[in-house]
């Protein structure tokens, strides 16, 4: 009897530590991604030059309008890339990533895209080697960047499942091993990511590396109309923007969109988001008024495991 009383003792009392463990580590528990960015950056440095970028000295650090929390940016350009930069942000209640890196229009690599927003509950992820063509027609260019990446694809989205719906249009500027997902927070979920982020990334500095530089005219101007088209869509759309003008006022984060992240938008091209996305734009013309005509969709992965698209083709010609 003592035996059994002694052991089921023991069984609580452990039961209970481990539960104020975990109470004590979800409550201690808070995410930075600053070590994110150093390891990029570190990476970089063993494959490039990098070079600070003029945008460095105006977009290095702002405060929340609270005063509560930081914004901290960094910038930088190297031969091959012509914008590569990150935007942390870190309050008490979310702590965001934002860092992309845009090849020069000399090549047609993908553009590395890390989105990441949590909250003390919550993630919303997008990892990503955005293809600068299409991905679902052109398979030529599909085969030559994504073919070789399927498997890596596949241990992240067993990981990683399918974050629900999305914004239809945005399908088009992801490839066929985009993490796109949501998830509650956790240590073991942020250490998750960070190896998907690090692999992503050299997988990315591979690419990179090994790209040739184009020489056809043709080709540069329709890599940089490319380009032109993902950060007309991204300045206009992105979805981190109604938190941006909360924290920091609608005319620094126009700013902040416009000539940081998303910078090239007003000096590579000219066309405007009606002239890229006819479709998408209501009768007044104004790609602000309304969602998307289409609305959100691809509920599941619409990619197989053979990297095939499997979604619908309602927009996608
Ligand atoms: C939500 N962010 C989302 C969603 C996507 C992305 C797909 C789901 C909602 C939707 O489909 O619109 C991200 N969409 C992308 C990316 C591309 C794209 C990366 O088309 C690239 C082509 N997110 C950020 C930043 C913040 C942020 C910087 O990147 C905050 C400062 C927040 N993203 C954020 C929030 C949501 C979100 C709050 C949920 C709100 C919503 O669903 O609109």
């Amino acid at each position: 009897v003592s035996a059994t009383k002694t052991s089921s003792c023991c069984v609580s009392t452990r039961d209970l530590s481990r539960a104020t463990l975990s109470s004590i580590s979800t409550r201690i528990f808070s995410v930075s991604y600053r070590k994110f960015v150093d390891f990029a950056l570190d990476e970089t440095t063993r494959h490039t030059r990098l070079f600070s970028s003029p945008l460095q000295e105006k977009y290095n650090s702002l405060k929340p309008k609270d005063g509560k929390g930081e914004i901290s940016m960094l910038s930088f350009e190297a031969p091959e890339i012509r914008h590569l930069r990150s935007l942390i942000i870190e309050t008490e209640t979310m702590q965001v990533l934002d860092f992309t890196v845009f090849p020069r229009a000399e090549y047609d690599v993908p553009i590395f895209c890390a989105n990441f927003f949590t909250t003390a509950r919550t993630n919303i992820v997008v990892l990503d080697l955005n293809p600068l063509h299409d991905v679902i027609n052109q398979r030529d260019y599909k085969e030559k960047y994504f073919k070789s990446l399927i498997p890596l694809g596949l241990k992240y989205a067993e990981l990683f499942p399918w974050g629900g719906k999305l914004t239809s249009e945005s399908i088009k500027f992801f490839s066929p091993i985009v993490i796109w997902t949501k998830f509650s927070s956790s240590p073991q979920k942020y250490e998750t990511l960070y190896s998907a982020f690090r692999d992503y990334y050299k997988v990315w500095l591979e690419l990179i590396s090994k790209a040739i530089k184009e020489t056809d005219e043709s080709r540069i101007s329709q890599n940089l109309e490319a380009q032109h088209r993902y950060l007309v869509w991204r300045a206009e759309k992105d979805p981190g923007q109604g938190v941006l003008k909360k924290l920091i006022g609608e005319t620094l984060a126009k700013d902040l969109l416009r000539s940081f992240l998303f910078n090239g938008v007003d000096e590579l091209g000219s066309k405007t988001f009606n002239d890229y996305f006819p479709h998408y734009c209501p009768k007044d013309g104004d790609p602000n008024n309304k969602g998307s005509i289409v609305g959100k969709s691809f509920e599941n992965r619409p990619w197989d495991e053979r990297g095939e698209f499997v979604g619908n083709n309602i927009l996608l010609t």
